[in-house]
């Protein structure tokens, strides 16, 4: 484990074994598989999980998609009329009214524990170290025992779709350890032949069929099997490889698929027959292909001290080591993004794909009031877009359900989902009256998927996720009401997340269904399809309530009436939605001081991911330094040793977030230009960015220094008329085409630049802000 320590940056390292999985032990995964490696002495504990591993959906005895079970037109109608005569409702009334009991929902399990017990090294340990690679996607723990130096190295690899691990020592015939299986529950069975543990088993609560085998195959020594475990003695080296799979499949409406064993045997037999030189290049190579695109300079110095230790060090001042701090925990985002969503399998829930338990908070589920959002909030601007497939791919299959859950509880036509969701297509709703109604998660949904086509400008994801945004748009125009109060359309019933009483128009709400709108009408001009669709969609937009308003103390109201307090922090800032994520509200608008007003009152607290939010929407602010304060919030008290974000609890939600929030501190482009450093913190006085995302496709370098200059480069993979926006532009400032060589000559209107660009071509702007009397905002 010597390495340059140029190579530090991107390590988070440890001086002792894991004894909590939530705060202390790593996470490595594949998307489809994961782990969390402890890194134990005498005993290493790898717990590990199988994304599609869930109890609930179709099989389980109580099962129900959420649709009312009977109608309810007359209770809709109700609660209805109560919102329109005394413009809101309890929200018990109405769950009383509208919800219902939750059947069959399930939760995400986890497939178990493997635990490799060591025979022998318990005496003067030394030299302990555990880490985790994340510009490799490797964990390693190595000590010194009894005079043996011990190391290990895992890697769960995408390409092979296995789990790997070696275990060596630096004298031969060293390696002795028993390796067995454990799970909280007792629905399996292992057994143990010619080096291979196999663990078969159905869950009881819906029957779902699991398998897992796990090859030992060692250098040197012996290996026996009993009593359902592995043996190895006297080896040199072991190396042991997993695969593991349910009979899960993401097909409506029975959600199965064929039994797993087959493709598990034919896993683990392939990953045996090549070297584990031959695996892990592999790996690395499909890791990196991914995670070297971004690189980020902010003037950090990685100090030789544990990642605890730094983070618990950390003030957010103005070190080189903090610095450190924050440049990993960016990087690691886009490491657990990789990790935990990869295509073929499920998106990323609110645990990633890393759940130790059998009733984990929340069932680890996919909240769509926030949550399953956020997770792909960096897939976009910081190149990962791969990662975002199985997020796609699970919106595209809400539809099917979704629309029967629009005959079932609205008698329309069009999709929609509330505000959870599980692999079973649940869309319906439930009865927790804080948070069981949130229909305009469909129009959320649509409109990120939309974005995600903005940035690829992929005419066949468009075609992709057309109907999605249609179905979307569909139920909003057969749902929107008239508001007697006057006569603009809202949504009705409404319930900003989470917080205070139903209502109609809720500002949320209506900003969902705008932006749906214009997207699905951008969508459908892009194609060229269904004029008669967005005809119809204009016409209903003129009446639309746009859900912006400015209160009596200055605020952006979250209902329509005005009754913000502003002494409320409540962790959801919903009614800021046309901020972040949304595109409607512009940095310099009067909206935009009446959000800084309603972001100031709630102030700079939260669970983990409302600070995360909070980043995001500070840069959309355009104000560097208050995005940056909430970095250091988040990293100073949402923040695990394992740095992964805590909600309280363990969240994965808020490590996203923030890597989103710290992209949009470097680069923004959601209204038709692409804005080079935004927000950055005069704490990141000079640095660089590389390879980040801009909206149509363009790949932008930046560097700055402390004396002003500003280098930007742009590649844009499609040619067309693009703006850029800077404060050098205007001033001392050239543009070139690098490919050419010549002199790129743009219309400039204050600090922007219009300029015809050629796909393919590389385009470099670098001028200095040093003799500007005036910055431009
Ligand atoms: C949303 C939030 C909660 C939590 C839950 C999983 O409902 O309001 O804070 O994050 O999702």
């Amino acid at each position: 484990m010597n390495r340059n320590p140029a190579d530090c940056d991107n390590i988070l390292w440890y001086d002792k074994p894991a004894t909590d999985w939530e705060t202390e032990a790593l996470p490595i995964g594949n998307g489809a598989l994961g782990a969390m490696v402890f890194g134990g002495i005498a005993s290493e504990r790898l717990q590990f999980n199988e994304k599609t591993l869930w109890t609930g959906g179709p099989g389980s005895g109580d099962y129900d998609s959420g649709n009312w079970r009977s109608s309810r037109r007359a209770a809709l109608d109700e609660v209805l009329s109560t919102i329109s005569s005394e413009d809101a409702a309890e929200p018990e009334w109405v769950a009383g009214m509208l919800g219902q009991l939750r059947r069959g929902f399930g939760s995400y399990q986890t497939f178990g524990d493997l635990r490799l017990d060591l025979h022998g090294p318990s005496q003067s340990v030394s030299g302990y170290r555990r880490e985790l690679r994340i510009d490799d996607a490797t964990a390693h723990v190595a000590f010194t025992a009894d005079g043996v130096r011990h190391s290990r190295e895992y890697f769960i690899s995408c390409p092979e779709q296995v789990f790997v691990g070696r275990l060596a020592t630096d004298q031969p015939g060293q390696v002795s350890f028993t390796l067995r299986y454990s799970s909280p529950r007792a629905d399996f069975a292992a057994t143990c032949a010619d080096g291979r543990l196999s663990i078969r088993g159905a869950l009881a609560d819906n029957g779902m069929v699991f398998d897992c085998q796990v090859q030992v195959v060692t250098d040197g020594g012996s290996v026996s099997c009993d009593d359902g475990a592995i043996s190895v003695s006297g080896a040199t080296s072991a190396t042991f490889i997993l695969a593991a799979a349910t009979d899960y499949a993401d097909a409506y409406p029975t959600y199965r698929g064929p039994d797993p064993g087959d493709a598990v045997t034919d896993r683990v037999d392939a990953a045996t027959a090549r070297s584990y030189a031959d695996l892990r290049a592999a790996h690395v190579h499909d890791h990196q292909a991914l995670f070297n695109r971004v690189q980020l300079d902010i003037g950090q110095e990685m100090p030789n001290q544990p990642t605890d230790t730094l983070r618990a060090a950390y003030t957010g001042g103005v070190s080189a080591a903090d610095r450190a701090l924050e440049a990993l925990f960016f990087h690691y985002g886009r490491y657990l993004l990789i990790a935990s969503s990869r295509a073929g399998s499920l998106p990323a829930n609110l645990q990633g794909v890393w759940n130790k338990d059998t009733s984990p908070p929340w069932g680890a589920d996919y909240h769509v009031n926030i949550n399953l959002q956020m997770n792909y909030w960096p897939a976009g601007p910081a190149n990962l877009l791969e990662a975002a497939e199985p997020f796609v791919r699970f919106v595209e299959a809400l539809v099917a359900p979704g629309s029967v859950t629009a005959q079932a509880m609205f008698a329309t036509e069009g999709w929609v989902v509330n505000n959870e969701t599980n692999p079973f297509g649940f869309t319906g709703v439930h009865d927790w009256a804080g948070s069981f109604w949130f229909p305009e998660a469909n129009g959320w949904l649509a409109s990120q998927l939309f974005d995600l086509y903005e940035f690829t400008k992929d005419r066949g994801l468009l075609e992709r996720i057309y109907p999605i945004l249609k179905g979307a748009s569909e139920f909003w125009l057969a749902n929107l009401r008239a508001d007697p109060r006057d006569g603009t359309l809202v949504v009705t019933p409404s319930f900003s997340p989470e917080h205070g009483q139903f209502s109609a128009g809720a500002a949320m709400a209506q900003q969902i269904v705008h932006q749906l709108f214009a997207d699905t009408i951008a969508a459908a001009g892009q194609l060229r399809t269904d004029p008669g669709l967005s005809d119809r969609i204009r016409a209903v937009v003129t009446r639309l309530d746009p859900g912006l308003r400015i209160g009596a103390w200055g605020q952006l109201q979250e209902w329509k009436a005005d009754l913000d307090q502003g002494t409320d922090t409540h962790r959801h800032a919903s009614h800021l939605y046309a901020l972040h994520p949304g595109h409607g509200i512009d940095a310099g608008s009067h909206f935009a001081d009446a959000a800084r007003v309603s972001l100031n009152a709630r102030g700079d607290g939260g669970t983990g991911w409302s600070k995360a939010w909070k980043i995001n929407f500070w840069a959309r602010l355009l104000d560097g330094d208050r995005a940056h304060k909430l970095l250091v919030e988040q990293l100073r008290s949402s923040t695990l040793p394992n740095l992964l974000d805590t909600h309280p609890p363990f969240q994965i939600d808020g490590n996203f977030g923030a890597t989103a929030g710290i992209t949009e501190m470097l680069l923004q482009s959601q209204n038709g230009e692409i804005h080079a450093l935004p927000a950055k913190p005069s704490s990141w006085s000079s640095g660089s960015v590389t390879g980040l995302k801009a909206r149509g496709n363009v790949t932008v370098d930046i560097s700055w220094t402390v004396h002003g200059d500003v280098r930007i480069t742009m590649k844009p993979a499609n040619s067309g008329d693009f703006t850029l926006r800077n404060q050098v532009i205007g001033g001392s400032h050239a543009m070139t085409d690098l490919t050419s060589g010549g002199l790129v000559v743009g219309i400039i209107n204050g600090d922007r630049l219009t300029f015809t660009a050629t796909a393919g071509h590389t385009y470099q702007l670098a001028g200095c802000s040093r003799n500007r009397s005036v910055p431009v905002r």
